[in-house]
């Protein structure tokens, strides 16, 4: 492979996106470090992967374990050239008032502190190396509002401009930064974890064709593929079958 950029931490890689995104950067030449909480499932990928994929088991709430990451990778691994913050997740679809605090504070936990702290510790190597490249992904909830959304269309509102702050500080480096916001995707574990159930997770997606894991793991080679001149800044992507629905009146 001639690309500059060979290693790729991508977080969240047991489930959905980031186990696609993972096994589609090995098939393109990358290494991949996988992170999640659930080692079998990093183990597993791993051995489908063969020696391209490094499992890793990091809880993105554990804030010393984040810290303590660069040093923490084995030998010949500690060079991160890219960082795919992926993981994350949405509880519940209740009104705000009626929502579990508790939720909300996972939510910010991984989506935002999580997310800001990994790049917090994996950046430094980049700009020092002048190479490297931070993905995050967002999602359309960060940019339409919806009944239910609250916080984590908060988290993702985080995410956008987090990233569009980074791109300034990274002016003059040859580090990019790229966030990729989708709107409906299935085949992913997204809407069981929201709603705690398979049915209603199903029915989600019920008469629609959404868009796959495998389209965002392909939206990510190709951000990253690019020339390292060429920074994307943001991505929106939906299914066909998604649109914005217009603003709500109250006619009661
Ligand atoms: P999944 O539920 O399938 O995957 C989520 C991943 O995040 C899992 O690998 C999970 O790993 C990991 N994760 C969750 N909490 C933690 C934690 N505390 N520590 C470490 N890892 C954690 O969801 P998707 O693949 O669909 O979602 C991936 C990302 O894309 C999320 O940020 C989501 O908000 C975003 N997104 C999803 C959309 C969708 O419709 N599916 C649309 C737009 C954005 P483990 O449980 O093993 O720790
Ligand atoms: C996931 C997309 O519309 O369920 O971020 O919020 S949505």
């Amino acid at each position: 492979m001639t690309h500059p950029l060979k290693t790729v931490l991508v977080t969240g890689a047991t489930a959905g996106f980031g186990h696609a995104i993972a096994l589609r950067l090995v098939k393109e030449g990358f290494r991949v470090i996988a992170t999640g909480r659930r080692k079998e499932r990093l183990d597993a990928l791993a051995a489908q992967a063969g020696g391209a994929v490094l499992p890793f088991v990091l809880d993105m709430t554990d804030l010393e374990a984040i810290k303590a990451l660069p040093d923490a990778l084995p030998e010949g691994w500690q060079q991160v050239d890219v960082l795919v913050n992926n993981a994350g997740l949405a509880l519940g679809l209740e009104k705000a008032w009626q929502t579990k605090p508790a939720d909300w504070e996972q939510m910010i936990a991984t989506n935002v502190t999580g997310l800001v702290e990994i790049t917090r510790a994996l950046l430094p190597g980049m700009v020092a190396r002048n190479a490297g490249h931070v993905i995050s992904l967002g999602s359309t909830a960060g940019t339409y509002p919806y009944p239910g959304a609250n916080v984590y269309g908060a988290t993702k509102a985080f995410v956008d401009q987090f990233m569009r702050n980074l791109r300034s500080d990274l002016l003059g480096k040859q580090v990019r930064a790229t966030t990729i916001a989708p709107g409906l995707c299935g085949g992913s574990e997204f809407s069981q974890v929201r709603l705690g159930d398979k049915d209603k997770a199903d029915a989600v997606y019920d008469n629609t064709k959404p868009l796959l894991p495998e389209d965002i793991a392909e939206t990510v080679t190709w951000v990253l593929k690019l020339p390292p001149h060429v920074n994307i800044n943001e991505i929106e992507m939906m299914p066909t079958c998604q649109a914005s629905a217009g603003l709500a009146v109250d006619r009661t």
